[in-house]
């Protein structure tokens, strides 16, 4: 076996290391705000606390929460389209969601919350909270 053979092999190793490496990196910077667990979440009846991303809308469009209550958004897309929950005044952001992924956001305060899909912003609805 020559040397140049030996640095070949050094250096594909090398290569795969930081590869691998590189794609550990980028899977956990980019991990979902909650594992795709959401699929029961969009067959049946509709749950309480539960706003289902259906067809390009908020299902409700308005969902109704006692204080301290939780909403959960649920990307029921039929697709890969990825959507949002995202507050119009910055209270909350579920980044994009990708197919049943879910995200939970807690309300503390009574009022009126209106938020949108950042992809699609003629996606609207509103969280009462009261
Ligand atoms: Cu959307």
């Amino acid at each position: 076996m020559s040397i140049r053979a030996n640095c070949t092999y050094a250096c594909a190793a090398l290569a795969a290391l930081l590869a691998a490496a590189g794609l550990g990196g980028c899977f956990s910077d980019h991990t979902p705000v909650a594992a795709p667990t959401g699929r029961d979440l969009c067959s049946g009846a509709q749950p309480s606390g539960v706003v289902r991303i259906v067809d390009f809308a908020f299902t409700p469009a308005q969902a109704t929460v006692a204080r301290g209550g939780k909403v959960t958004f649920v990307n029921c897309s039929s697709t890969a389209t990825e959507h949002s929950s995202t507050s119009d005044a910055g209270v909350w952001n579920s980044n994009l969601l990708p197919q049943y992924a879910t995200f939970e956001q807690t309300y503390p305060t009574a009022g009126s919350f209106a938020f949108h899909c950042t992809p699609h912003p003629f996606m609207k609805g509103t969280v009462v909270v009261q």
